[in-house]
Order: C-alpha cells, then structure tokens, then sequence
C-alpha cells in the first residue's frame, strides 16, 4: 500500500479514541510510580484512554501470561465488564503469550513495543520517517506471526494495528519480507541524497553539535531558543522524530552546527533503533553531544543511564558529552552554572530553556570544545591513500602539502573527531601527527634516501 492509503486510513479512524485496560507489571515490593506514570503517558501520546489499570507485582515472570493466572482471570473479568477495546502491557510479551492472552481476554492485547512503534506510527511525518517506522512495524511483525490473529477482528486498526503497514497484517511472511525490500530500497534512495547534502556541509568543513537526550527532556525547546527555529515542541512523548539541523552562532568561533532529533526512551524497541539509525546520523557524526537531562525528573539518573545506552547502541558512545541540565526553572535555588571535568573541559551546564537562563553559558561550553577539538598538525600519508588525500581537499581541510617518497605530508586542520572517522572509513590506522612547522628533512625522503 502506498502512503497516501496509510494516511487516509488514519482519518478514517473514530476521532473518539481507543479504550484500554493497562497491565502495570513490576517486581513485587516496588511501587514503580514513576514507571507508571510513564506508561500513562506513552498510552496518552497513542491517543487511547484509560478505563482501568491493573496492578500486577511479580515475584516471577509467568510463561503463559507473563503475569499469575489469579491476575489474568481479574484482567479477562474487568475487561468483560467494561468492554474495553485492547489491553496494553508495559512490557514485551511473547507472541504466545500473547495468543493465550488474547485468547482468554476475547480482545486485543498488545505490549510496550506495539505501543511505541504505534506513537512513531502516528507521528512520522516525513517521507523517510515514515519508511523507517514502517520498516520498524515490519520487522516487529515478522517475529510475531506465529501469532493466530484469526480469532481476532483484524481489519478494524487502531492501536498498535495503525501505521504503513497496515494491510501488511493480512500478508504472510513472504510478502512482508518483499516489503522489507521495497522500504529498504525506497530508504537507500532517500539516503543517497541525504549524503549527498552531508557532503555539502562537510565542505563547509562545519562541525555538527548534536542535541540527545530522553523524550521530553526539552531538547527541542532548546533547539529552537539558541538557533531561533521554529521546531515544534510540546508536552507529550516522542513530539520530534525528524531530525532537524540549524546554524548555531558561538562566540569567538566558527558556526556550527546544531542538530534536534528523536528523543529516547527505556528499552527503546531494537527495532526502531536500526530503523531509525540514517536519522541518528548526524549523531553519529556529531563532534559534541549536548545531553539534554530534564533536571527535575524524579527518575533523572535512571534516564541518564538508559540514554547512555542508547548512544552506545548506535555507536556514539566515543563522542564527547556536556550534559545540560534542563528546566531549572523548575527547581527552587537552582541557578544557571557550568561545571567542569577532569580533563579541565565543560562537563556540564544547569539552564532553562523556557526562561533563556544560563544560554550563554552553553553557548560558550560548546565553543570551548569545539575550538579544542581542532586539530592542526603534519600527517603522513601513504601513496595508496589517495582517495583519502582528494577528500581532505575537498573538506577544506587541507593547509599545506609535500610529497614525498611513498606518499604525501599533508597539513590539515579538522575536528579529531572527524580525522578519527576519515581515516578509519580509508581503512587505515589513526593517523600518526607532527605538530609544528614542517619536520626537515622530510621523514619519509630521509628514510629512501
Ligand atoms: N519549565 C520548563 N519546561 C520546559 C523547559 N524546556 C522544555 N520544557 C517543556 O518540556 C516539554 C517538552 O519539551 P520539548 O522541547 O518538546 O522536549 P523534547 O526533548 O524535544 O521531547 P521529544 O521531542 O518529545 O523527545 C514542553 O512542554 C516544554 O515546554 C524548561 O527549561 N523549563
Ligand atoms: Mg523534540
């Protein structure tokens, strides 16, 4: 189905909503409020209400239901008695777990992923991030269809059933894995001209400071008070899943610049990882990350943690973080403040983003590691290196040259970052570095000669 279809069926669903049942599991003697409260959120941000929430302390994990027998006959009974449309657990089940679910409940059960790839459904927005977030359900949906949806009426949508692929839900394994195909090669093309503006900007030799952090932290916020964008922002999970880029002016310095993207979440299905691992490019690339905390979170160090997790998932863990302490605003006796690690650089910076506090103080954290992570030093080159050499020219990269006897010695000026990307994607070992003025006489003539 095309995504002119996948839209109109968006429309035609019940303005009124869905009407759910929430299974809250959790080890027994924990309260997990705050996990709670963040299901109740997801569950608002896919637009469902809820009739009812069940709570399910578990000393251990149950085969059949994920949950005690005792509980399931109170969630089959509730479910009946206010005809809920779907249940909805917080965590992930089984495809069998779910049949037997589904089975004794008489409706629809989905679990904390379907939530989730259902929110990314109904927010994408973009034609890539609409291939990426189908590609996503696709692949859930290959593990799950084992699953018997016979018993169910499956045709109706709505939650975790909404999205592109939709239709795809009637189709067996072999038609989705066409599909998969399809979307990935839509995807390739997409991303081709996406390289080709990233080569762009390279040449424009401009570092790229990349906003990361939990959903809602306040990342967009942010974006739009130090670039004067225009990105939406707003109270619910997940509102950004593009990523926008905008020029960020900093004192005494180059611009740079400053990227907005997805936010993160705990145990962020895998799949939507993969999927969305072109729009986390920029992150990847990224010569800082700025971690957006929202400072006033109860849960704020668990959300620390699970976003350091995610950016090792996508092979950012190696890029330098200032941590930026958000919403100050909201914390009594909390005044803007930068602090500083060991290595003598910013390591933090307390502001708000709704008032401005603490603005300028970011700006120059971020201008500090930029200007020292600029590298400017004599690398040798070898004479098979030289689609490596082309491309440092064609950043800009390149102050001065001499050739020698195997290769080149070439002065560059970059980010390391970069220089440690550029060189590993040649193939070669990080490069060896001569600061100061030219070594004379050259080391690689004296070693021939
Ligand atoms: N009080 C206060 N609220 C803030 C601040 N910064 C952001 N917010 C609010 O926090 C909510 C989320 O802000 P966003 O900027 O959309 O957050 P985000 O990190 O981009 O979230 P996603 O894109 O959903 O991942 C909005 O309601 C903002 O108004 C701040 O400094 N103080
Ligand atoms: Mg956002």
């Amino acid at each position: 189905m095309n995504h002119q279809g996948a839209r109109s069926l968006l429309f035609e669903r019940p303005q009124s909503g869905e009407r759910a049942v929430l299974v809250h599991v959790h080890e027994s003697g924990q309260a997990g409020t705050e996990e709670l409260a963040e299901f109740r959120e997801l569950v608002a941000a896919a637009d469902v209400e809820v009739l009812d929430v069940l709570d399910a302390p578990q000393r251990q994990p149950q085969p059949r239901y994920l949950i005690g027998s005792g509980k399931v006959d109170e969630l089959a009974a509730a479910v009946k008695a206010i005809q809920a449309d779907v249940v909805i657990f917080n965590q992930s089940l089984s495809p069998a777990q779910v049949r037997n679910l589904e089975q004794l409940c008489k409706t629809r059960v989905i679990d904390r992923i379907d939530l989730i790839l259902d929110i990314f459904a109904q927010r994408a927005r973009s034609f890539e991030g609409k291939l990426q977030v189908e590609l996503a359900q696709l692949e859930h949906l290959a593990t799950r269809l084992v699953r018997g949806w016979t018993h169910l009426e499956r045709q109706r949508g709505g939650i975790g059933l909404r999205g592109p692929g939709e239709t795809q839900l009637e189709t067996d394994r072999r038609l989705i894995g066409r599909r998969i195909r399809q979307i990935n090669d839509k995807l390739a093309k997409v991303r081709r001209h996406r390289q080709d503006s990233s080569r762009a900007r390279r040449r424009a030799n401009l570092s790229i400071v990349s906003l990361v952090g939990y959903t809602n932290a306040g990342k967009s916020t942010l974006f739009n008070r130090l670039t004067n964008a225009g990105v939406f922002a707003a109270d619910q999970l997940f509102a950004t899943l593009d990523t926008t880029l905008r020029r960020l002016e900093l004192p005494g310095e180059n611009p740079v610049l400053l990227s907005d993207t997805v936010g993160f979440i705990r145990d962020l299905p895998h799949e939507l990882i993969e999927a969305f691992q072109a729009t986390l490019e920029e992150t990847r690339e990224a010569t800082l990350l700025l971690h957006v905390i929202d400072a006033a979170a109860e849960e704020r160090d668990l959300r620390i943690a699970e976003v350091e997790t995610v950016l090792e998932a996508i092979g950012a863990a190696s890029i330098p973080v200032v941590r930026v302490y958000n919403k100050i605003d909201c914390q009594p006796d909390t005044a803007a403040r930068m602090e500083r690690g060991a290595d003598g650089l910013p390591s933090a910076v307390w502001v708000s983003a709704v008032t401005g506090e603490g603005m300028d103080l970011l700006r120059d954290a971020v201008a500090e590691h930029i200007n020292q992570a600029k590298l400017q030093c004599w690398v040798s080159l070898p004479a098979s290196a030289g689609r490596l050499r082309a491309r440092l020219f064609e950043i800009g990269a390149v102050l001065d040259e001499a050739v020698t006897a195997d290769g080149w010695l070439v002065e560059v000026a970059l980010d390391a970052g970069r220089a440690a990307a550029l060189w590993q994607s040649a193939g070669l070992a990080p490069p060896e570095m001569h600061f100061g003025p030219l070594p004379d006489p050259l080391p690689m003539e004296s070693t021939d000669a």
